[in-house]
């Protein structure tokens, strides 16, 4: 290879490390809520951290957050949603469930109790790929 070959192999391993570094390193442990009977429900494990740190819900539907605590350590005792008026107490070893439905798109910041552990709730907009076309009839039935 030449000089120049390299230069851009080396400049597109890169691209694509950073492409990875962006979505899944600097992103956090992010996943999507599955959608059963129209709730969206998600399982999130304590211990020292959230996992996953970043819950992608969608606004307008219902939300279950299932929050195993696997640890005793204090600082995860207590979940607090601050913008939903949400402060919920975890036993440890055991699965308590977080209830709400989120009405605005938007990021949902949450916490322990001492603003040490943190997560996010990112709330997308109703329908955003799941809405179903526009009907033809729509300008008939004005
Ligand atoms: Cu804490």
């Amino acid at each position: 290879m030449t000089a120049a070959q390299v230069a851009v192999t080396v400049a597109g391993a890169a691209a694509i490390a950073w492409v990875l570094w962006y979505f899944l390193w600097s992103r956090g442990r992010a996943a999507v809520a599955s959608l059963a009977k129209g709730v969206q429900e998600i399982h999130v494990t304590v211990k020292g951290g959230y996992t996953p740190d970043t819950i992608v819900v969608e606004a307008g539907r219902p939300v279950r957050l299932q929050f195993y605590r696997d640890e005793t350590a204090d600082c995860s005792e207590r979940v607090v949603f601050e913008r939903l008026g949400i402060d919920t107490a975890l036993p440890a070893f055991q699965t308590t469930t977080v209830e709400f439905t989120p009405r605005a798109p938007g990021e949902v910041p949450f916490r322990c109790g001492m603003n040490m552990l943190k997560g996010t709730l990112i709330v997308e907009a109703a329908g955003r790929d799941r809405a179903p076309a526009p009907s033809p009839h729509a300008s008939h039935e004005r």
